[in-house]
């Protein structure tokens, strides 16, 4: 949601308010952002669980990380490193994507 960029970073900004030390002991995946495409694609990650997301962008520009069910965005300059956490999640499939290279930086969580 490129064109709502100050909904967006206080979106974002909510999502990492989360208190940390519930965080602490989270289940934790690592994405990588390079040359406009995510690794890994596809992030297995355990079912009716949360868990976290950390995401490093090593692009040359910004990337903003997004997933519409459920809805979270993270704008990450380069160099950046942001995490979220995600609540649990129904076994199946819930894509990712990049905002800003969105015809290369496609992925998916398969909850199961
Ligand atoms: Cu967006």
């Amino acid at each position: 949601m490129t064109l709502n960029r100050a909904l967006c970073l206080t979106l974002a900004c909510l999502a990492l308010g989360a208190p940390v030390a519930a965080r602490a002991d989270l289940p934790t995946f690592e994405i990588v952002a390079q040359n406009g495409r995510f690794s890994p694609e596809t992030v297995e990650v355990p079912a009716n669980t949360r868990f976290r997301v950390r995401i490093v962008n090593r692009n040359a520009g910004p990337e903003e990380f997004e997933t519409a069910t459920p809805f979270r965005e993270l704008v990450l300059a380069p160099g950046v490193t942001r995490t979220t956490v995600y609540p649990p999640l129904k076994p199946g499939t819930y894509p990712f994507f990049g905002e800003f290279h969105k015809a290369t930086a496609k992925g998916r969580f398969i909850a199961k």
